[in-house]
């Protein structure tokens, strides 16, 4: 029934991820910027030359689940992988993706922007 539903709606969005692991230091990562709403570090399986997350501390699961309420945090993840970009030295530019969900190929399900650069990019993505 809907109860059910909304227990697993529930405990996706409540759920333990490798990244929740990265955020509370149980499991080492390359982590290059971090304040009190976001984390970045290094992918541990790169598509680039440069290749790093930009994550929330808070735990939301995928971009379809966001609300206006995380209109600010999502505007921060942003203009931090700008900031992050730049440090990292992609003056010729660079790739920002978001996977959601299973044709989107997401396979974390704690909220990450990907930036990937380093060399150049093709189009339409894989
Ligand atoms: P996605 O397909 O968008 O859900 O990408 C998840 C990314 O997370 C993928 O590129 C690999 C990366 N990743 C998975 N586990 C770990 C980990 O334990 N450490 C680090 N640094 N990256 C991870």
């Amino acid at each position: 029934g809907s109860d059910e539903v909304q227990r697993a709606q529930k405990a996706q969005s409540n759920s333990v991820t490798i990244f929740s692991r990265i955020i509370d230091r149980s499991i080492p990562a390359d982590i290059i910027y971090e304040d009190e709403q976001c984390l970045a570090f290094r992918d541990v399986s790169p598509q680039g030359p440069v290749h790093f997350l930009v994550i929330p501390r808070k735990p939301i699961a995928r971009i379809s689940e966001v609300t206006v309420g995380n209109t600010q945090l999502l505007g921060h993840l942003l203009v931090t992988a700008s900031h992050l970009a730049q440090k990292e030295g992609l003056t010729q530019g660079y790739r920002i993706v978001i996977n959601d969900g299973k044709q989107g190929a997401q396979s974390v399900y704690h909220l990450h922007v990907h930036v990937i650069g380093g060399r150049q990019m093709g189009w339409p993505p894989g």
